[in-house]
């Protein structure tokens, strides 16, 4: 049996194996897509992001919990509400900035979500983000195939929303909740980020402390500047205390509301996602083509030097390098 056959079969070490090469960038790791591709596009992808400490992993954990614990209100393989006796098998992928502050945060992860070890139906990955210039948002679309590949009916993203990977990778997903804590001055923060736009759902997580329902009416106030359709989504906002479970229920209730409702959009969204990873990946692969096929060693960073030396622009640069691959200059 192959690595590939593996996972489609649902082997938890094999679907480890094949997340490790992916994340090695491990040439090997382009076949296994190749292999279960065909057996993907099952799974629902739900991307959770928001500033560090916002308490998503506790959320995630949370949210694992009520998909394995309740009859789901939706089955994601029959797209009908009310059927399926089974729980929903889960995949979690938490994206770690592997920066020297939070160095620690991928044991963390593990640890707080160890409510699901031993449990055959939870599947929990963490992803360093070290070394992945870029590569991230395909690294993690990757990681998230191989667990669709092997049966899992849900799949959760943890990123933590600082950058344009983290964005990438949120905006991908079939449904985006953007957590934010009171007290923090994230409404500013998300706003910079530009993660306003891309909820789809938002949470106002540890609504135990001060200040939470002055940060539910400064999301309200933001959402009030936009005008929404009659059949058109508006973000709702689900108040949390992750900590304890309150409302969780009805976060669930509402990923689901936002499944039925983008039922339409989903193809959309998963078209963009299509396109977003081919780009990415003959970007990444033409830049690859020229650098270890077309240019002599140190010949690309010479021309980084001397852009930096304002001695060629970066349009000139580029021409030069699309006429090294024979390509016409644009
Ligand atoms: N008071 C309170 N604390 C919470 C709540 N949710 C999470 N926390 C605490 O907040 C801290 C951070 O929680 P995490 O779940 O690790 O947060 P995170 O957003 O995943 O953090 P990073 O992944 O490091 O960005 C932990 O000490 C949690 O126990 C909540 O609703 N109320
Ligand atoms: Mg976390």
């Amino acid at each position: 049996m192959t690595l590939a056959d593996r996972v489609l079969s649902g082997d938890l070490r094999a679907m480890a194996r094949a997340i490790s090469l992916i994340e090695d960038e491990d040439p090997a790791s382009a076949d296994i897509v190749r292999a279960i591709f065909p057996r993907t596009g099952r799974a629902y992808l739900i991307g959770v992001t928001g500033p560090p400490g916002a308490g998503k992993s506790t959320l995630v954990d949370r949210l694992v919990s009520e998909f394995r614990q309740r009859r789901p209100l939706l089955d994601t393989r029959e797209g009908s509400v009310g059927v399926g006796p089974h729980a929903l098998s889960v995949g979690v992928i938490a994206v770690d900035p592997t920066s020297p502050f939070s160095g620690g945060a991928v044991l963390g992860d593990r640890l707080r979500m160890q409510a699901h070890a031993g449990d055959e139906g939870v599947f929990i990955r963490s992803m360093a983000t070290r070394g992945h210039l870029g590569g991230l948002a395909r690294a993690t679309g990757d990681a998230a195939l191989v667990l669709d590949a092997a049966g899992k009916d849900v799949i959760v993203i943890e990123t933590v929303g600082v950058g344009q990977d983290e964005v990438d990778i949120i905006r991908t997903a079939d449904v985006s909740v953007v957590t934010l804590v009171p007290g923090t001055g994230d409404e500013v923060q998300a706003l910079k980020a530009g993660i306003m736009e891309i909820a789809d759902i938002f949470v106002v997580n540890k609504a135990d402390r001060e200040g939470a329902d002055r940060l539910m009416s400064a999301v309200e106030a933001n959402l009030a500047l936009q005008t929404y359709g009659s059949e058109e989504w508006r973000p709702p906002i689900v108040k949390t205390i992750a900590t304890s479970g309150q409302g969780v229920p009805e976060l669930v209730e509402t990923i689901w509301r936002f499944r039925e409702h983008s039922a339409s959009g989903q193809a959309a969204r998963r078209h963009k996602r299509s396109e977003f990873r081919l780009r990415e990946l003959v970007s990444q692969r033409f830049m690859d083509h020229l650098e270890r096929d077309l240019l002599k060693a140190g010949e690309l960073s010479e021309l980084v030097d001397r852009i930096a030396l304002r001695e060629v622009d970066p349009y000139t640069a580029a021409n030069e390098l699309l006429a090294r691959a024979g390509l016409k200059k644009c």
